[in-house]
């Protein structure tokens, strides 16, 4: 099988009390898998999309042929968003934003108070499923949705935003609802104490290199 399930880089029980244990283990072994195994099925009808490494095939979703293009926009992006998520966390440290990144953040929406409620805002404004972003495009940090498992890597043509993105946050109910029930807001407000800063400061880097 060409794509395969990473282990979380953590103990299920390690973003306590933010994100739940059961949570992330359903969310993980359970969503995520599904996903994976889903855009295994779905790569399988050619050689061509068997040997296509994941960031290929999400970005170029206009050259898949059409009988698995949807299959693999669902699932593809699945794989692809939540690989990127789990590593975006990390238990609790205290610690936030720095560097170039803090500076990035508050030149682009003030201060970093700023930022977090306009992304907040962005994950209570995506009606149903999908994620909130932090993106950068030609050096530019800017703030997007994307519905179900969309990315903005697919392009405006199919996500409606472009951009690399170097945070995301998954505001599918699976995310939160154990836990948070339909407090979305408090679940996002809560997701921050879990966001591993250096992982998003070596994205920013790469992104503006
Ligand atoms: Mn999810």
């Amino acid at each position: 099988m060409p794509h395969e399930l990473a282990p979380l880089p953590y103990a299920a029980n390690a973003l306590e009390p933010f994100i739940d244990t059961q949570t992330m283990e359903i969310h993980h072994g359970k969503h995520h898998a599904t996903y994976v195994a889903n855009l295994n099925k779905a790569v399988a009808c050619t050689e061509v999309l068997q040997t296509k490494p994941l960031d290929d095939l999400i970005r170029d979703l206009a050259s898949a042929p059409e009988a698995v293009r949807g299959a693999i926009r669902n699932n593809g992006g699945g794989h692809w968003n939540h690989s990127f998520f789990w590593k975006l966390m990390a238990p609790p440290s205290g610690t936030g934003p720095s560097g170039a990144l803090l500076a990035a953040l508050n030149a682009a929406f003030g201060n970093l108070a700023s930022f977090q409620e306009r992304f907040e805002t962005a994950g209570m404004g995506r009606f149903g499923s999908g994620w909130a972003w932090l993106t950068v495009t030609q050096g530019k940090l800017e703030i997007v949705s994307t519905a179900n498992q969309d990315n903005p890597l697919m392009g405006k043509a199919i996500a409606g935003c472009d951009g690399v993105p170097i945070l995301g946050v998954d505001v599918w109910e699976h995310a939160y609802y154990l836990k948070y029930q339909n407090r979305r807001a408090d679940y996002l407000k809560a997701w921050w104490n879990v966001v591993n800063w250096n992982a998003v400061a070596r994205h920013y880097e790469a992104a503006t290199r």
